[in-house]
């Protein structure tokens, strides 16, 4: 059960019951034949997290994207690897404050729309977006120690010994994210926050329904995100629910080392776990529709992260996936990005030319 890294910290076991929490055998990784079969039988209301865990390995590319009754969404072509119309823009508001993608306003379904997702992904329901700037990376050591120097963020957390620099930042709480959000707002005097559930969810789908960025298969993964690969067998050889290909990375890789999705934000799936704003609640019932977070009810001594981390299964990575930790909990998987509030903006794009030399040079390290 410690092999878990989301667990290694002894931080309390997240949301009860999820997918995300189950020990190394109960996350059978099942990649031969015989696990399709058991797998298109999954329904969208017997589905619990035990069974989508255990059966869903290895064949998520051979479930068909399931037509629904909503078709405002569904008729959308399928997602571009990159669409000019978004005009999405990186810029930022410092030369030394985090890049950061414009992204347009917009309408999409929240949660899982093919029948791998939990119970804690329903109901889909439509959210508008209004437009936002969201982090193109998650906030590293260097943007951390930073604020850690500035006086601005009082602790400076532990990097295991795989080194600072590039990575994400990991080992911080929700609280010291506050911590972060707050002088960056102060340096800046612009109003950055960490992102509602829902800009997360928006940002990671980049427009697109399938259950990653990238489309609905698992086997290409390694491409786009650090997961539990090859060579994190290699260091966990007893952590059964690695995916069979090679991403380079036994734990954190320096942000930017893997694909962009389409709007040019890198590493929402895998990597880091991300803190976001809203209190855990076990599903979208009466769930805002506005983008909002949800800051009342459910358990607020909880809050959400999303995206997935080094050391899971690529299920965990799913636009769709959620999970929860106690909000004064730190793990070695679990860092964050920001959101910048467009309200006061005055934005400049940067450079394209550095942004390019400095995208080659974080694929290098
Ligand atoms: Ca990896
Ligand atoms: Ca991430």
């Amino acid at each position: 059960m410690a092999e878990d890294p989301r667990n290694q910290s002894g931080r309390d076991g997240g949301i009860q019951g999820t997918t995300q929490r189950l020990s190394p055998s109960d996350r059978r990784w099942t990649c031969g034949a015989g696990t399709g079969a058991a797998l298109l039988l999954l329904g969208a209301a017997a589905i619990g997290p035990v069974a989508a865990d255990s059966k869903a390995a290895g064949k998520l590319q051979a479930v068909k994207l399931q037509k629904k009754s909503d078709d405002r969404m569904f008729d959308c072509a399928p997602p571009p690897a990159a669409d000019p119309a978004l005009e999405t823009q990186v810029w930022r508001d410092c030369a030394d404050s985090p890049q950061m993608v414009r992204l347009p306003g917009g309408r999409f379904l929240m949660g899982e729309q093919s029948d791998t997702g939990t119970l804690y992904e329903r109901p889909l329901r439509e959210v508008e977006i209004a437009e936002f700037s969201i982090g193109r990376f998650e906030i590293t050591f260097d943007q951390w120690d930073e604020c850690v120097g500035a006086g601005g963020c009082l602790r400076k957390p532990d990097d295991h010994g795989w080194g600072r620099g590039l990575r994400p930042v990991i080992d911080v709480t929700w609280l010291d994210a506050q911590q972060y959000v707050t002088w960056l707002s102060r340096k800046t005097g612009q109003v950055y926050r960490l992102p509602t559930e829902a800009e997360w969810e928006y940002a990671a789908r980049a427009g697109t329904n399938t259950r990653y960025s990238w489309g609905d298969g698992a086997e290409w993964t390694c491409g786009h995100a650090n997961m539990l690969d090859l060579t994190g067998r290699e260091e966990h050889p007893n952590w059964h629910w690695h995916v069979y290909c090679d991403d380079g990375h036994a734990y954190t890789a320096p942000v930017g080392t893997y694909k962009p999705n389409p709007w040019d934000i890198h590493d929402m799936n895998g990597n880091v776990w991300e803190w976001v704003q809203d209190c855990w609640h076990n599903d979208y019932t009466d769930a805002p529709t506005d983008g909002s977070a949800r800051v009342s009810g459910g358990d607020c001594g909880k809050r959400v992260n999303r995206g997935g981390g080094w050391g899971n299964h690529p299920r965990s990575m799913r636009s769709a996936s959620r999970d929860a930790d106690a909000a004064d909990g730190r793990s070695d998987a679990l860092g964050f990005r920001v959101v910048r509030e467009h309200a006061r903006a005055t934005l400049t794009p940067i450079d394209t030319q550095a942004r390019a030399q400095q995208t080659q040079e974080q694929g290098q390290n």
